[in-house]
């Protein structure tokens, strides 16, 4: 059966590219290219035609008789048309996503648990790379890294063996975070300065602020980079009594958010005391709104010092989860994680 699948991601661009896979790729191709001669290692440019109609200009690469890329405008209405031609196939996004892991692997005709498998996996979890650190470290399994790294650990014995092996280990825990970035949600009372900091994160002014109590309601969440590793932040409305309807229920879904997060944040203004622990399983207490009479020298000063407060909190994260500063080593071996896409929810 052939199946065709975009890897480029949906949308108008210069270039898309849609792959046919399958038994009768290359045949079902070379129906539409009826001018052309389509032949396997060698790109063509070739005139794609439909039903009598003119589709669009594509290069085709025949990678093998069952695996055909068609390089065409990137005009949706022109893919869309070019879908109706190829029939029945599956639309997604890109191929690489999680669910076409196993069957780009099965395509190949490798076992997917093998080494082959593990690159698969490698790239599908490059097509949703987190961070640069993430990229780096897939596209290195991508590479073998891992392959080559089990067959040197299998010649060692002893305690080099088993020093090799828990290295591999640790790695490979550090590496599911940049699979799936840490929850981090930012807590306290209204006017902690959560929003400010929360900009801070991210470098952009994402959430208004204000010292009118009761401005944030709505959940906010913005993934982000904090140092070398990736999270997903959260900012959401901060507690006090005497709140309206609307922020109450903003609360509300700040107390459900907290009690998911990875990690809660605390800002503690002068004066607030933190409440005893909710349901979140790991919270920091941090003192906040440096700029206020009473604040202690260390509190975080997100509006005059963002750099200092990013790097104060990437810190507070590392240690929570006990990562190194770096987040890619060059050519290391990390145990793939599965290939879910980062949390986007
Ligand atoms: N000068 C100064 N003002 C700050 C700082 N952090 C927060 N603020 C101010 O404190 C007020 C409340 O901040 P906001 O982030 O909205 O607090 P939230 O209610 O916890 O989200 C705003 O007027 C901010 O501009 C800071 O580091 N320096
Ligand atoms: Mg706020």
């Amino acid at each position: 059966m052939t199946r065709w699948a975009e890897l480029t991601p949906r949308g108008a661009g210069g270039v898309a590219v849609v792959a046919v896979q399958g038994a009768g790729a290359l045949d079902a191709v070379r129906a539409l290219a009826p001018g052309a001669n389509v032949a396997l290692g060698r790109p063509v440019l070739a005139r794609l035609e439909h039903d009598g109609e003119w589709i669009d200009e594509a290069l085709v690469v025949a990678h093998a008789a069952d695996r055909v890329e068609l390089q065409v405008h990137g005009a949706p209405p022109l893919v869309r048309r070019l879908a109706r031609a190829l029939g029945g196939g599956e639309r997604r996004a890109r191929i690489v996503g999680a669910p076409g892991v196993e069957g780009l692997a099965a395509a190949s005709g490798d076992d997917p648990g093998g080494d082959a498998g593990q690159r698969a996996t490698a790239w599908a979890l490059l097509a949703d790379a987190t961070c640069e650190a993430a990229a780096r470290t897939w596209l290195d399994q991508a590479e073998g890294a891992l392959a080559r790294e089990l067959r040197r650990i299998d010649a060692l014995e002893g305690p080099a063996r088993a020093e090799a092996s828990r290295a591999l280990d640790e790695r490979s825990r550090c590496a599911r975070f940049l699979a799936t970035p840490p929850r981090l949600v930012l807590a306290g009372p209204v006017n902690a300065g959560k929003s400010t900091l929360f900009n801070a994160l991210l470098g952009r002014g994402r959430a208004i602020t204000s010292d009118e109590e009761g401005t944030t309601r709505d959940l906010l969440r913005e993934p982000a980079v904090l140092g070398e590793w990736p999270v997903l932040l959260v900012d959401s409305a901060g507690e006090r009594a005497g709140a309206g309807d609307v922020e109450r229920l903003g609360q509300r879904r700040g107390r459900g958010e907290r009690a998911r997060a990875d990690l809660v944040l605390w800002l503690a203004p002068p004066g607030a005391t933190p409440p005893a622990r909710g349901a979140e399983e790991r919270r920091v207490v941090v003192p906040s709104r440096g700029d206020l009479a009473g604040a202690p020298p260390d509190a975080l000063r997100p509006l005059e010092d963002p750099v200092g407060a990013r790097e104060r909190v990437a810190a507070l994260v590392r240690a929570a989860f006990d990562l190194p500063d770096r987040a890619w080593t060059p050519g290391a071996a990390v145990r793939l994680p599965g290939a879910s896409p980062a949390r986007r929810d």
